[in-house]
C-alpha cells in the first residue's frame, strides 16, 4: 500500500476532496467488469486538468507510486482493476467535449467524456461517431482508446484507432505530448498516436482526443436468420456481402437466445428455433435496396443456409432485434463467465471454430458454453458458465487449464487472443500466442522508453 504521508503529498495537487480513500470508493473505482482479482488501491485520484495530470504522474515518479488509469471501468480484461495498492487516476472529471470542427467533423474530447454522450453529440450535429458496443452509455474515449474498442459496426467502419485524428497525452515521464495534430494527411516518421491506442494505459496517458466523425447512416434496417448450423453462417455473409454494404453482421446461439427471452423484455425475433442466428444490418437506401435483401433472403433459404428470418419495419423493430445480441454478455453475466475474446481471418472461421469447438465439447462437457461474436469480422466471444455448485476459484482453474488448447489452436491459426477486450491482466499470460518473443521484447523496450521507472499502469500486457 501506498505511504498514508504521500497520499497526503497527493491531495496537494488536487483540487480540495478530489481523492478519495473510504472502502466504498476503493472497491468502486479499484476494478473493471471482470471479476478474477480483489480490488485494493491505496487511494483514487480525480485530476480536472492536464496540468494536475502531470503533477500526479510527477509525483509517481519521485515515490515510484504504481498507478491505474480508470475510465468507465467497463473492461473485460482487467487492465484497469488495482489490485496492488496503486493509485487509481479517474477521468470522471474530465469529462467536457471541449470544441468541435464542422469543416474537419472533429470534436475535441477530455478522456472522461462518454461514448453514448460522443454519440449524442454527433447527432445533434448531424453526424455520426460509429464506434458502438453494448456499455457505450458508460465506457469513455480514454479507456476506448486504451483498449481500442471494437463493437458491433467493425465490419464497416473499423475499432476506435480509425477514428482518432490525434490526441494529446502525458507520458509515463510526465511529458506532455501532442500526437499528429488531427492531420489526415502526415508523413513525418513514427505515428506516436498508434501506438498509445491500445496501450491499455501502460505508456501514458490520454488527456485529450480529437475523434473524427462521420455522415449519419439512412434508414438502418436489420435482418435476423435461423441457420441450421454453424457452417451456414458464412455463406450466408459472402451472399450479402455480394449485393450489399453490411454495416453489422453478428451471430449467436440459441442458447443466447433462451438466456434473453428469459429476461422476459425482449420479444422473440420469431417463432422458429434455429441452432444459430445471424444479424446483419444495412442501410435501406433505396427500395431496391431492402428488396435486394429480401431477395438474397429467398436466396438463402432455397440453398438451405437459412430456416427463418425477420426484416426490422420500424425504428423499434430495429432496437429491438438489436436486443437480441446486444443485450448477451450482461444477461449472462449472473453466472459468472469465462470469457474468450478470439479472432482469426473471415476466411479461417470455419476452420477455426470446428476446431474450437472440439476442444470445448471435450474438455467442457458439463459446463454451459455460448457463442456469440462478431463473426462478420473474425471476433469470436466464446462464453463458459460457471455451474452454481463450484467456486469461483475453482471455475476459472478449470477454464484456464483449457486455455492452452484453444491458444493453440488461436496460434495454428494466425489469430488473436484478444480482437477487442485488450490484453490487462487476465491475458497476459497467453500473449505469447498471438505476439512473438522478439515482438515481446520489441513492445517493453518501447515501454520502458515512455516510462522508464515501470509506474504506468504496470502488470499489464505483460507481467512486471
Ligand atoms: C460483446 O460483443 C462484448 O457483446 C462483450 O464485446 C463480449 O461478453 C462478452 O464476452
Ligand atoms: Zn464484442
Amino acid at each position: 500500500m501506498t505511504d498514508p504521508v504521500l497520499i497526503e503529498e497527493l491531495k496537494t495537487l488536487v483540487e480540495p476532496g478530489k481523492v478519495l480513500t473510504d472502502a466504498e470508493s476503493l472497491a468502486a473505482y479499484g476494478k473493471d467488469w471482470t471479476k478474477h482479482f480483489a480490488p485494493a488501491p491505496s487511494a483514487i485520484v480525480f485530476p480536472k486538468t492536464v496540468e494536475q495530470v502531470q503533477a500526479i504522474v510527477r509525483w509517481a515518479n519521485t515515490h515510484k507510486v504504481a498507478l491505474v488509469p480508470s475510465g468507465g471501468r467497463t473492461g473485460l480484461s482487467a487492465a484497469a482493476v488495482a489490485a496492488n495498492g496503486e493509485v487509481v487516476v479517474s477521468f470522471d472529471n474530465m469529462n467536457q467535449i471541449l470544441d468541435f470542427n464542422a469543416t474537419d467533423r472533429t470534436v475535441v474530447c477530455q478522456p472522461g467524456v462518454v461514448t453514448a454522450q460522443l454519440q449524442q453529440f454527433a447527432e445533434d450535429k448531424g453526424l455520426y461517431y460509429p464506434v458502438d458496443f453494448a456499455s457505450a452509455g458508460s465506457s469513455q474515449i480514454g479507456g476506448n482508446i486504451g483498449t481500442n474498442a471494437g463493437g458491433i459496426k467493425v465490419i464497416r467502419y473499423g475499432m476506435t484507432r480509425n477514428w482518432v485524428a490525434g490526441m494529446k497525452v502525458v507520458t509515463g515521464k510526465g511529458d506532455l505530448l501532442e500526437l499528429n495534430k488531427d492531420l489526415i494527411k502526415n508523413a513525418t516518421g513514427y505515428d506516436l498516436r498508434q501506438l498509445f491506442i491500445g496501450a491499455e494505459g501502460t505508456l501514458g496517458f490520454v488527456v485529450e482526443a480529437t475523434m473524427r466523425l462521420e455522415r449519419q447512416p439512412t434508414n438502418l434496417t436489420a435482418m435476423v436468420l435461423g441457420t441450421p448450423d454453424f457452417d451456414s453462417i458464412m455463406p450466408v455473409l459472402h451472399a450479402f456481402q455480394d449485393k450489399l454494404d453490411l454495416t453489422a453482421f453478428e451471430f449467436f446461439s440459441d442458447k443466447c437466445l433462451d438466456k434473453i427471452l428469459g429476461r422476459g423484455d425482449v420479444p422473440a425475433p420469431f417463432e422458429t428455433r434455429a441452432p444459430f442466428y445471424a444479424l446483419l444490418e444495412f442501410e435501406a437506401t433505396t427500395e431496391e435496396r431492402a428488396d435486394q435483401a429480401l431477395a438474397t433472403f429467398e436466396h438463402c433459404v432455397n440453398e438451405g443456409w437459412v430456416i427463418d428470418g425477420v426484416m426490422s419495419q420500424s425504428e423499434q423493430q430495429l432496437q429491438n432485434l438489436w436486443k437480441l445480441r446486444e443485450y448477451i454478455s450482461e444477461t449472462i453475466s449472473h453466472w459468472t463467465p469465462y470469457k474468450n475474446d478470439i479472432s482469426v481471418t473471415v476466411s479461417k472461421v470455419p476452420a477455426f471454430l470446428a476446431d474450437i469447438d472440439a476442444i470445448v465439447s471435450q474438455n467442457y462437457p458439463d459446463f454451459e458454453v455460448l457463442w456469440y461474436g462478431h463473426i462478420g469480422d473474425g471476433n469470436l466471444h466464446l462464453n463458459i458458465l460457471k455451474p452454481e455448485a463450484l467456486s469461483k476459484d475453482e471455475f476459472f482453474e478449470k477454464c484456464a487449464s483449457v486455455n492452452k488448447w484453444v491458444f493453440e489452436t488461436v496460434e495454428k491459426y494466425n489469430g488473436s487472443i484478444s480482437a477487442e477486450h485488450g490484453v490487462g491482466m487476465t491475458k497476459r499470460d497467453y500473449l505469447e500466442y498471438s505476439r512473438s518473443a522478439a515482438e515481446i521484447e520489441y513492445m517493453k523496450a518501447v515501454k520502458a522508453a515512455f516510462d522508464p521507472n515501470g509506474i504506468m499502469n504496470p502488470g499489464k500486457i505483460f507481467a512486471v
